[in-house]
């Protein structure tokens, strides 16, 4: 097989690239590991920034969002027992974020994809990435107990942090920056009115909790929890407990509980990797970075990531201009530095970090009490969460 773009990992970075190149006129595969059902069975991020949801609709998928996704116009932080609203749009000059879960955004972008008829692989084991310092990369893979290659001008790295693609760089050529959480999010979907028709990002002395949502009537709740603890010791009365003593009087008297439909526990991790461009291979979203989920920051990274690397690729074909994907890695990495900042700090205040010793509790405590009562304070966190425009850096 031949193509211009082979793309590995069928998650929403590499669905919105293939998406992105197909408006462009550019042809390209996408190769993923696991079924469709499978990816689509992976419950994960909830809150869009708008420059995906302008992605999501220059696609031209954006129709379900605009019908079924919730604008949130702000979120509430609780600390010290009292909550108090961060208002984006007052804050930011009118910006929101949109409440669309991951699953729908894949779905879209799936089904689209089915109906311009470019070619998925999926179920493609031992997927190998090779000759991409050469111009003419390749990648391999077994299927049906065949093994298969696609010629390619470009391979697109979206493979998520447990890819091959940032795996098959030399080490010598990469660096990573690592820090991990001594704690996870358990989470937990339900099919029960959410509590708040905000999210609420909890800090209490029990630990981290966050109200979230899909919708009217189905809620998505997080406790932070020890690394060491399994799901399967959480029982849906246990979860609701503890949440409900995370929360304020007001919130925990009015929470409907129900049996949960998922739940799973994700360890929090800041990773960059840099650069993020080998010759012609490319890492995107997961695969060359990843956040703790507190900002809500990890798909907004990865469709704003290909939306840079969809317009390189573009003016690489139409220009012949190079500049674009020489420009590709720096281009991201200010980005995402910038988000793993905000997201590490959110994550840091928000969060009980008990081996520091209670002096870190009363700073984080107080560090809240400042913020809140300043409107930069407030400003600077609105500003962040709803994210950068999509040429934040350029003149
Ligand atoms: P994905 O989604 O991991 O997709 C990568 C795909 O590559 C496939 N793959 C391979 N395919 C072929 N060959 C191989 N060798 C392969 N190895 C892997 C995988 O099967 C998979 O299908 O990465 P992508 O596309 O870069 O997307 C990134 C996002 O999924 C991620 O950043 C977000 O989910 C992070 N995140 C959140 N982001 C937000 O913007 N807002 C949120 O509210 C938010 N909440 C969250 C989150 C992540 C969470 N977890 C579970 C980590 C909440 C949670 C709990
Ligand atoms: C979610 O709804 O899954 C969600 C929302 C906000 C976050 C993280 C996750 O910060």
């Amino acid at each position: 097989m031949r193509t211009q773009v082979a793309i590995i990992g069928a998650g929403p970075s590499g669905l919105l690239l293939g998406q992105l190149l197909h408006k462009a006129g550019i042809d390209n595969i996408i190769v993923e590991r696991q079924s469709g059902d499978y990816v689509l069975g992976r419950i994960r991020a909830g809150v869009l920034e708008q420059v995906t949801t302008d992605l999501m609709l220059e696609v031209g998928v954006g129709e379900r969002m605009l019908k079924e996704g919730l604008p949130h116009g702000g979120f509430d932080m609780l600390f010290d027992g009292a909550r108090h609203r961060i208002d984006l749009e007052a804050l930011t000059g009118g910006k929101r974020v949109t409440v669309y879960g991951q699953t729908e955004v894949t779905r879209d972008l799936m089904e689209a994809r089915e109906k311009v008829g470019r070619t998925t692989v999926y179920e493609a084991a031992n997927v190998q990435v090779l000759d991409y310092d050469t111009a003419k990369p390749r990648v391999t893979y077994e299927k049906d107990g065949q093994t298969h290659t696609i010629e390619c001008d470009f391979i697109a790295g979206c493979d998520g942090f447990h890819g091959v693609c940032r795996a098959s760089v030399p080490r010598g050529a990469i660096r990573e920056f690592e820090k991990v959480y001594p704690f996870g999010w358990l989470g937990m979907l339900a099919d029960t009115p959410p509590v708040h028709h905000e999210l609420i990002y909890v800090r209490s002395e029990r630990g981290f909790a966050l109200c979230s949502q899909r919708s009217h009537t189905r809620s998505r709740y997080y406790l932070q929890v020890p690394l060491t603890d399994k799901v399967e010791a959480w029982s849906d009365d246990a979860f609701w407990n503890e949440l409900r003593l995370r929360l304020d009087p007001e919130a925990a008297a009015r929470l409907v509980t129900g049996p949960g439909l998922e739940k799973s526990i994700a360890p929090l991790r800041s990773f960059v990797t840099e650069p993020l461009r080998f010759g012609r291979m490319f890492l995107a979203g997961d695969a060359g970075h990843i956040v703790p989920p507190t900002g809500a920051k990890g798909l907004n990274l990865a469709a704003t990531d290909v939306k840079y690397l969809s317009t390189a690729i573009t003016e690489f074909y139409q220009e012949r201009s190079e500049a674009g994907i020489d420009g590709y890695s720096e281009r991201c990495l200010k980005r995402i530095w910038r988000a793993e900042r905000f997201s590490w700090w959110f994550t840091g205040i928000m969060h009980n970090f008990p081996e520091d010793g209670p002096i870190v509790a009363k700073l984080q405590q107080a560090e809240l009490d400042y913020l809140i009562h300043s409107e930069h304070g407030r400003r600077t966190i609105a500003e962040n969460y709803v994210g950068l425009p999509l040429n934040f850096g350029e003149s």
